[in-house]
């Protein structure tokens, strides 16, 4: 085999993805706790004034609804604590509970949480409360970011959160019902300029319409995916698992791109384009690259997904 996962992790190097969204999560994680939960409030806050994050559906909600209401019952000091608890990391039964769910599960929950915060059902953040000066920086540092990179901040801080799912020793894991793939004439495609490659041009389109299982006869049988930020999801199982829990309702709008041959026959390909998630709708367009490897039967072998520094790196297609 003349490529290694490792290997196909290194082509197109120039690409520049934000680094400082792992550099701000590494600095949030060394806050406390109640730094950590009032820093997320303001800018969630801040954020608010300018994007609208979409309430999440009534069948993605129903798996948090028992801790929910667990949580309702408390009075402010548990509620705190029950927060506190999770940005701990702390080994509890609704932190081992939180730790099952999905990423959009755990998104849920917590914008559950914010409203009732909000409207005085869990406690709020005190009043005044004044943040550390290290929090404060990281608060700075998140009002920098580009709207893409805040919620991928706020996203990475909320599915950190809770026990550690390695630490248990059985689990089920929990997440939405899989929608039905987009019906055949409702589908729209994409095209992409300078890429005519059938398996790219398939790839934009059945993660667009939610047909997971098209899209994953585009992978080879070792084939990987690798998320931003993330370390390569390897194999056909593991990644169908990942689409399905994960990217329902995606909207990836690629934009240009290049293609060239690689050693042994497989062929390197490099989009650029900009991504939605259905939280935010057309709100907020991600600076998204795709880093494809194709094996010589035009099978994915590698796709790296990288969240880009700036708007500029979209025109970034050099080899
Ligand atoms: O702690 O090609 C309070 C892949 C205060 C698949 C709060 C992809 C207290 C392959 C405010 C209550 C998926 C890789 C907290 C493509 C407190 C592929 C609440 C890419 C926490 C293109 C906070 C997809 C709240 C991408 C409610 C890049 C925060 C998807 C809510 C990216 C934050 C999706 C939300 C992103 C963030 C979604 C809803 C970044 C959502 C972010």
């Amino acid at each position: 085999m003349p490529f290694t996962i490792d290997a196909a992790r290194g082509i197109f190097p120039n690409t520049l993805s934000a680094d400082a969204v792992p550099a701000t999560i590494a600095r949030f994680a060394q806050l406390s706790a109640e730094d950590q939960l009032a820093l997320i409030w303001f800018a969630y806050l801040e954020m608010g004034k300018t994007i609208t994050i979409a309430a999440p559906g009534a069948a993605n909600m129903q798996f948090a609804e028992l801790t929910m209401n667990e949580i309702k019952q408390m009075d402010f000091r548990q509620q705190s604590q029950v927060m506190c608890d999770l940005a701990n990391r702390a080994d509890t039964p609704i932190g081992r509970t939180y730790a099952t769910w999905s990423a959009n599960i755990k998104l849920g929950f917590w914008y559950q949480l914010g409203q009732w915060m909000e409207q005085g059902l869990v406690a709020p953040i005190p009043e005044g409360y004044k943040l550390s000066a290290n929090a404060s920086a990281v608060l700075q540092a998140i009002r920098n970011l580009d709207p893409g990179q805040q919620i991928t901040v706020l996203r990475n801080a909320v599915v950190d959160m809770g026990y550690d799912i390695n630490k248990l020793d059985s689990y089920e894991r929990v997440a939405e019902p899989v929608v039905v793939p987009q019906e055949i004439g409702q589908r729209q495609k994409v095209t992409i300029e300078g890429i005519d490659n059938a398996t790219v041009l398939s790839y934009m389109n059945n993660l667009n319409a939610n047909d997971f299982d098209a899209l994953i006869e585009l992978f080879a049988p070792d084939g990987a995916l690798q998320p931003p930020f993330q370390k390569p999801i390897v194999g056909k199982d593991a990644v169908l698992r990942f689409f399905r829990e994960d990217c329902q309702n995606l909207k990836l709008l690629p934009e240009r791109g290049v293609e060239e041959p690689a050693d042994e026959g497989y062929k390197q390909i490099k989009v650029t384009g900009k991504v939605q998630t259905p939280w935010f709708g057309a709100g907020v367009g991600m600076n998204m690259a795709w880093r494809f490897l194709l094996n010589p039967d035009g099978k994915i072998f590698f796709v790296a997904i990288d969240l880009l520094a700036s708007p500029k790196e979209l025109l970034n297609l050099v080899r």
